[in-house]
C-alpha cells in the first residue's frame, strides 16, 4: 500500500504576526507601504482561517473515527454576520492579535470594518441558525449546516428622503476569504422532465425520471469554530453552476449569446436571497432554490453515509436531519425518491427510514407565512415528488380515516393537499407527517401550535409536537458585542459563563451591591456614548447620552407594532409641547429594521417614523427631551452596536403573534429592561428574571381571542382616550407630512375603519401607563441598575447551548464527540 501523507500539523506554532506578514505578502500581494485597511482585513482573515483549518480537518477525522451520528441542519438562511472577531475569539487568538496590532501600529478597527456582513438570511430564523452553528461546534456535536451560497444576500437598506430604498448586497465583490470552494464536490440536480414507469424483475412498479433539465450544485465550505477551538465544524453552502458551459447547437450556429443564455439561467438559482420572511411567495424560482439545495445536500449526506454503511436501515441511527421551517421540506419526498427509485427499497421500509430521520421546526403561526405550493407547479417542476406526496397523503389519510371513521371534515383539514384554494400542497402538513418530532420555539408558541393550527395533528400524533425554546450564543451577543460588560462579569464571577450561561445567576448577589451597580451603570454609559458617536457620524443627529435609550430593532412588520411605539413618541411630543417646563426623563427612541421590498404598508411606516423624527428632532420646544432615530440597514453588525447601549427593549407584538423573538434575549442579556406583551419568549424571560423586573402590559392571548370573538371596535378606544385620538388625528391629517397631508391617512384608516388587526388601539392606554412607570424608575439609577443586573443574572436559560442540548437529547439522539484534552 502507498504510504499516506501525514495530515498537516496545526499552524498554532507560527507566531500570529509572522503568519500575518506572510499572508499580506504572499496571499494579498502587498507590503506595509501599500496595504489598505481591506488588504489588512484579508491578511488577518487568511491568518485566522489557517488557525482554524488544521483543527477543522482534525474534527472531521474525529467524527469519522467515532462513526458518529451526524446532524444536518438544513436551512435556507444562515445570518452569520462578520466572522473575523468571532473566529479570533473562539480560537483563542484575539488577545494576541490585539497586542500584535498595537505593537505594529495596525488599526484593527479599520481593518475589521472592511468585512461585509454575510447576510444570508432575513431575520430571526436565519440568525437562529447561525447561533445554532456556534453552539453545535462549541458542544462538539458532529453537525453540518447545509444551505445556499447566495451571490446577493439581504438587500442593503438606504433611507432616502425618509423612504426605504433597496440596494443589492454584493457581499462577494472582493472575494470571501473564509470559504473553500470545492469544484470537485459537484452534484446534478434535476428539474422538469417526465416519468417512465416500468416493472422491476421482482414485479414491482418502478419509476424513471427522464428528459430532465439539470443544474449542477457546487459546494463551498466555511469552517465554524466552536468556542475554545476544540471543534471546528463545517457549513456547506451550494452554488448553482450550469451543467454545460454552453449549448453546442446554438454555438455551432454562430449564436454565441443564446448558447450562454442557458448557463446564466441555471446559475440564477443561487443568485439572490428572497427578502421576505412573513409571506410565503409561491414563486417557481423559490421552489427551485429549495429543491436545489435539498437535493445536493441529500446526495452529499448519502455519499458520506455510504462510505461506511451499506444498509439504509442504519440511516436514522447515523443521521438526523433538521428542517429549519418548511423551506427544506421537499427533502422528505426527495429521500423517498432516492430510496425507492434509485435504491429499490419498498415503500414501508423507505417510509420508516425517512420518518425516523427527519424532524421539523416551526417558526411562525401566521397563516400568510405558512408555505403552500400549487399542485400544478410541482407537477411541472418536480413531477415524481408530486406522485410521492400523493402517495404519502393517501396512506396518511387512510390512517386518519381508520381512527376517525366518518369524519370527512377532519380529512379535509388535515390533508397534505388543500383542495379548496386551487389545489395546493401544505408543506407544514407534509413536514409533520414526514418527521418523527416537530417543535415550536417558545412555550406559548408550542402551546398555540397544539391548540390552533396543528390541533388535529396533536390529537392524531400525541407527543409529536414538543417545545424547544430558542436561545442565542453568548459568545457573539455578550462576549464579542459588549466587551465592557463581559469584562465586568468575568471580573466578578470568572469566565465560565461564556460556555455555561447559567453561571450568570452568580450575579444575583451583586444586584444590590452599590460598587457593582456603579460599575454596571458606567459600562452602560460608555456603550451609550459610543452609540451616540456612531449616530452622529452616520446620521448627523446629536443625541443625549444621558437620555433613556429606548430601542426597537427588528424586521418592520405590523404585528411587531413599531407603530404603537411611535404613538408613544407622539404622545410624549404632545405632552412636552403642552407643558415644556415640566421635569421629564429625556428619551432617545431608536428604531432599526428592514421591510420586505413588496410590503408597502411597512415601508410607509418607515417613512412615518422618519417624518415624525424630522419634526420632533427639529422642534426647539422639544430640545433634548426627546429624539427619534431611525438607524438604516439593520444587520448583525448594527445589532451588535445598538444592543449594548440599550436601556429599554421594546418587545410589543400583539400577544400570540411573535413565535419567540431572540432580540428580546440579546437585549436583556446586555442589561436592558424589557417592556413587552405576554408573547413569545417574553413570558419565559419574565419567569426567569421575575415579574418585578420586567414591564408587562397589554392583552394576553386569551384576552386577544376574547376581544376579537366578541367583535372588536377600535372606535371605542379612539373615542375613549383623548390623547390617543389626538395622536391619530395628527398623523392622519398630515401634521408630520405637511408636504403631503394625506400620506399617512391609510395607516390611520386601517386602524380605525379597517379594524386594527393587531389591536394597537386596545393596548395603547396600558402601554402608555407602563412607559410612565419606566420613566419613574429611570429617575432612580440604583433601582434601575438593580433590576437590570437581575435581568442579566436571569438570562442563563437563553443560551443557544441549552437549546441545542435539548435538540440533541430530545430530537436528534446525538452525543458530543469532543477532542480529548491535549
Ligand atoms: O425562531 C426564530 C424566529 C423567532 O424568534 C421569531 O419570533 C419568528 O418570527 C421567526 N420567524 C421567521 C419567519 N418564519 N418563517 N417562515 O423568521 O423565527
Amino acid at each position: 500500500t502507498e504510504p499516506s501523507p501525514q495530515p498537516a500539523k496545526s499552524t498554532d506554532s507560527v507566531p500570529f504576526c509572522q503568519a500575518l506578514a506572510n499572508h499580506l505578502t504572499y496571499s494579498v500581494g502587498k507590503d506595509h507601504y501599500t496595504a489598505t485597511p481591506r488588504d489588512w482585513f484579508f491578511a488577518l482573515a487568511h491568518t485566522t482561517r489557517d488557525q482554524m483549518t488544521a483543527r477543522w480537518m482534525e474534527t472531521m477525522r474525529r467524527y469519522y473515527e467515532a462513526d458518529a451520528k451526524r446532524i444536518y441542519y438544513m436551512s435556507m438562511e444562515f445570518l452569520i454576520g462578520r466572522t473575523l472577531t468571532n473566529s479570533l475569539m473562539n480560537m483563542g487568538h484575539y488577545d494576541e492579535c490585539l497586542k500584535m496590532a498595537a505593537e505594529a501600529g495596525l488599526d484593527l478597527e479599520q481593518a475589521r470594518a472592511m468585512e461585509p456582513d454575510a447576510a444570508l438570511g432575513n431575520g430571526g430564523l436565519g440568525r437562529l441558525a447561525a447561533c445554532f452553528l456556534d453552539s453545535m461546534a462549541t458542544l462538539g456535536l458532529p453537525s453540518y449546516g447545509y444551505g445556499i451560497r447566495y451571490e446577493y444576500g439581504m438587500f442593503n437598506q438606504r433611507i432616502e428622503n425618509g423612504w426605504q430604498v433597496e440596494h443589492p448586497d454584493s457581499w462577494l465583490r472582493y472575494g470571501n476569504p473564509w470559504e473553500f470552494p470545492r469544484p470537485e464536490v459537484l452534484y446534478p440536480v434535476k428539474f422538469y422532465g417526465r416519468l417512465v414507469e416500468y416493472t422491476s424483475e421482482a414485479g414491482s412498479l418502478r419509476h424513471h425520471w427522464v428528459d430532465t433539465e439539470d443544474v449542477m450544485a457546487m459546494a463551498y465550505d466555511t469552517p465554524i469554530p466552536g468556542y475554545g477551538g476544540k471543534s471546528v465544524n463545517n457549513m456547506r453552502l451550494w452554488a448553482a453552476k450550469s451543467s454545460r458551459d454552453f449549448d453546442l447547437k446554438y454555438f455551432n450556429e454562430g449564436n454565441y449569446i443564446k448558447a450562454v443564455e442557458d448557463k446564466n439561467e441555471s446559475e440564477n438559482l443561487s443568485k439572490v436571497l428572497y427578502p421576505d420572511d412573513t409571506t410565503a411567495m409561491g414563486r417557481e424560482l423559490r421552489l427551485k432554490q429549495q429543491y436545489f439545495f435539498v437535493s445536493a445536500s441529500l446526495q452529499d449526506m448519502l455519499y458520506r453515509f455510504n462510505k461506511f454503511h451499506k444498509n439504509f436501515d442504519e440511516l436514522p441511527d447515523k443521521v438526523a436531519m433538521q428542517l429549519n421551517d418548511t423551506h427544506p421540506s421537499i427533502a422528505i419526498p426527495e429521500l423517498m425518491r432516492i430510496l425507492l427509485d434509485l435504491n429499490h427499497l419498498d415503500w414501508d421500509r423507505a417510509w420508516d427510514i425517512v420518518t425516523r430521520t427527519f424532524s421539523y421546526t416551526n417558526h411562525t403561526l401566521m397563516p400568510e407565512a405558512l408555505e403552500t405550493w400549487p399542485v400544478s407547479l410541482l407537477e411541472k417542476t418536480l413531477p415524481r415528488h408530486l406522485q410521492i406526496i400523493y402517495e404519502i397523503n393517501h396512506l396518511f389519510l387512510n390512517d386518519v380515516r381508520h381512527q376517525n371513521p366518518g369524519d370527512t371534515e377532519l380529512l379535509k383539514r388535515i390533508s397534505i393537499i388543500d383542495e379548496d384554494n386551487g389545489r395546493r400542497i401544505r408543506m407544514a402538513h407534509l413536514a409533520i407527517v414526514g418527521s418523527h418530532q416537530v417543535n415550536g420555539v417558545a412555550q406559548i408558541h408550542t402551546e398555540l401550535m397544539r391548540q390552533t393550527i396543528f390541533a388535529d395533528f396533536d390529537r392524531f400524533y400525541p407527543g409529536k409536537i414538543i417545545n424547544i425554546t430558542n436561545g442565542i450564543t453568548p459568545r457573539r451577543w455578550l462576549n464579542q458585542a459588549n466587551p465592557g460588560l463581559a469584562g465586568l462579569i468575568t471580573e466578578h464571577i470568572g469566565d465560565g459563563w461564556i460556555t455555561h450561561l447559567d453561571q450568570l445567576s452568580k450575579l444575583n448577589k451583586f444586584a444590590t451591591d452599590k460598587a457593582f451597580q456603579g460599575k454596571f451603570l458606567r459600562v452602560k454609559q460608555a456603550n451609550k456614548e459610543s452609540l451616540a458617536k456612531v449616530i452622529e457620524e452616520k446620521l448627523g443627529i446629536k443625541i443625549n447620552p444621558a437620555s433613556l435609550f429606548d430601542v426597537q430593532i427588528k424586521r418592520m412588520h405590523e404585528y411587531k407594532r413599531q407603530l404603537l411605539n411611535l404613538f408613544h413618541v407622539v404622545t410624549l411630543y404632545n405632552r412636552i409641547r403642552a407643558n415644556p417646563g415640566e421635569n421629564r426623563v429625556p428619551r432617545t427612541v431608536i428604531f432599526s429594521g428592514k421591510a420586505a421590498p413588496g410590503y408597502a404598508r411597512a415601508k410607509l411606516i418607515i417613512k412615518l417614523i422618519n417624518d415624525v423624527a424630522d419634526i420632533v428632532n427639529h422642534d426647539p420646544v422639544i430640545g433634548d427631551q426627546l429624539k427619534v432615530v431611525y438607524i438604516p440597514n439593520y444587520d448583525v453588525t448594527t445589532a451588535a452596536e445598538i444592543i449594548p447601549a440599550a436601556d429599554l427593549s421594546e418587545q410589543i407584538s400583539t400577544a400570540g403573534t411573535e413565535a419567540s423573538g431572540t432580540g428580546n434575549m440579546k437585549l436583556a442579556l446586555n442589561g436592558a429592561l424589557t417592556i413587552g406583551t405576554l408573547d413569545g419568549a417574553n413570558i419565559e424571560i419574565r419567569d426567569e428574571v421575575g415579574t418585578d423586573n420586567i414591564f408587562i402590559f397589554g392583552l394576553n392571548t386569551a384576552e386577544v381571542a376574547e376581544i376579537t370573538s366578541k367583535g372588536y371596535n377600535p372606535w371605542d378606544y379612539y373615542h375613549g382616550n383623548q390623547e390617543l385620538r389626538q395622536v391619530l388625528d395628527m398623523i392622519g391629517s398630515g401634521y408630520f407630512s405637511p408636504d403631503e397631508p394625506e400620506r399617512f391617512r391609510p395607516v390611520i384608516d386601517s386602524l380605525t375603519a379597517g379594524g386594527d388587526q393587531y389591536l394597537l388601539l386596545a393596548d395603547y392606554t396600558d402601554y402608555i401607563a407602563c412607559q410612565e412607570k419606566i420613566d419613574a424608575l429611570y429617575r432612580n439609577p440604583a433601582e434601575w441598575a438593580r433590576k437590570a443586573i437581575l435581568n442579566v443574572a436571569g438570562m442563563g436559560k437563553f443560551s443557544s447551548d441549552r437549546t441545542i442540548r435539548e435538540y440533541a437529547e430530545n430530537i436528534w439522539g446525538v452525543k458530543s464527540v469532543l477532542r480529548p484534552e491535549v
